[in-house]
């Protein structure tokens, strides 16, 4: 651990992933669970993924003391539904463990079948989805994912929420370097991220989101509390976080993000959904066709010609080193704050 300039301290990925893991494991979670979620959000801070790092911390534990809305130790049952097709049961738990207590199946039936679905039901989560994506591209596969959350997106045109942010991750191989990832909310912007702006006192740019009354606002208070954020790219963004709720709601036999209610929840902040994957392998049958990890190299490489400055996932991957070398810069107020939720 070292001093940073800014008043913080830079802190060892282990180092970081331990301390989340005793406070979470104080708070309830089993010693398996307590070490997955603490690892997962120790990388999203480690990778620079702010809204869904060290600030869920607050929120993971206030989920846990709230009862029964989620369950810190649940051992998710994981079933066999077909040739390529594994659906979790998380028993109510987070969607981390779901996913590595079914890793070994789904990668079974890719291996045998070439492609796999994966189907995790009643399961929170609070994580950033790029980390759930690219191991599975450093195997060779193509990876996509998707979550529902709780409501706070309207639909096209709509004035109350419907959706939740329902974000997309992507990750695919290349022959030259990390997998390619891109993980993005397919609202404008993460709930998250307006929840920072109302905790720093930011407005936020125009056409964001509503407020409880269907007006357009610029005060992120005002979209969190009773209002709605707007969907990306208008009809063909609310077209995907529709898409989104059917793979995560209908598809894993889970709730639309519309019947999860919060203000129920005693304090808790993780939305009860679900999450699922599509898992490809892209060599299989290839025979002499082009390669794959080469093909995706080519689009990359005319994309930069083209003058896009940098590929998603660069910013992320720039970070990762960087916290690596130099360790996971923790500001001196979240040091605070993780002190007292580990007292
Ligand atoms: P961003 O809008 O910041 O980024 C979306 C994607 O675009 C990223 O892959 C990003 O790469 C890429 N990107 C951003 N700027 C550029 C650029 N100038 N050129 C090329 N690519 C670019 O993400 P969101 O705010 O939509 O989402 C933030 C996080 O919130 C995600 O990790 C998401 O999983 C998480 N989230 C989680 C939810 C949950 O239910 N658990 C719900 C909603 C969101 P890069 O990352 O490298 O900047
Ligand atoms: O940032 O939009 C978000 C979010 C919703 C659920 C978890 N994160």
């Amino acid at each position: 651990m070292t001093d940073a300039p800014e008043g913080g301290q830079r802190l060892s990925f282990d180092d970081l992933a331990a301390r989340l893991a005793a406070i979470l494991e104080r708070h309830g979670c089993s010693p398996k669970v307590a070490r997955l979620i603490g690892g997962n959000c120790a990388a999203a801070e480690r990778d620079g993924a702010h809204s869904h790092g060290l600030f869920r911390m607050k929120g993971y534990v206030a989920t846990l003391k709230a009862g029964s809305w989620v369950d810190g130790k649940a051992e998710p049952v994981v079933e066999d539904a077909g040739p390529a097709f594994v659906r979790v049961d998380a028993m109510n738990g987070f969607t981390v463990p779901a996913l590595a207590a079914a890793r070994e199946l789904a990668m079974e039936k890719v291996r045998e079948n070439g492609v796999a679905v994966l189907a995790i039901r009643n399961s929170h989560h609070l994580g950033a989805l790029s980390l759930d994506v690219e191991p599975f591209a450093e195997e060779g596969l193509v990876a996509l994912s998707f979550i529902n959350s709780m409501k706070s997106v309207a639909p096209f045109g709509g004035h109350s929420a419907v959706f939740g942010t329902n974000p997309i991750a992507f990750a695919s191989p290349r022959a030259g370097g990390l997998p390619l990832v891109f993980d993005m909310a397919t609202s404008v912007m993460a709930h998250g991220d307006v929840q920072l702006a109302a905790r720093e006192g930011r407005t936020l740019p125009e056409g964001v989101g509503v407020d409880r009354d269907g007006r357009a606002t610029t005060d992120p208070a005002a979209i969190v509390d009773g209002g709605a954020l707007l969907p990306f790219g208008g009809h063909k963004g609310a077209a995907l976080a529709l898409m989104v709720e059917i793979l995560c709601a209908a598809l894993v036999g889970g709730k639309l993000s519309a019947e999860v209610d919060l203000s129920q929840s005693g304090g808790a902040t993780t939305p009860h959904t679900g999450q699922s994957f599509i898992l490809i392998d892209p060599d299989r049958g290839r025979g002499t066709l082009p390669g794959f990890a080469s093909r995706v190299e080519t689009l990359l490489q005319l994309v930069a010609e083209a003058g896009q400055e940098r590929l998603p996932g660069d910013r992320r991957h720039a970070a990762r080193e960087t916290s690596l070398r130099e360790g996971i810069f923790v500001p001196a107020a979240t040091l605070k704050l993780l002190g007292e939720l580990a007292a």
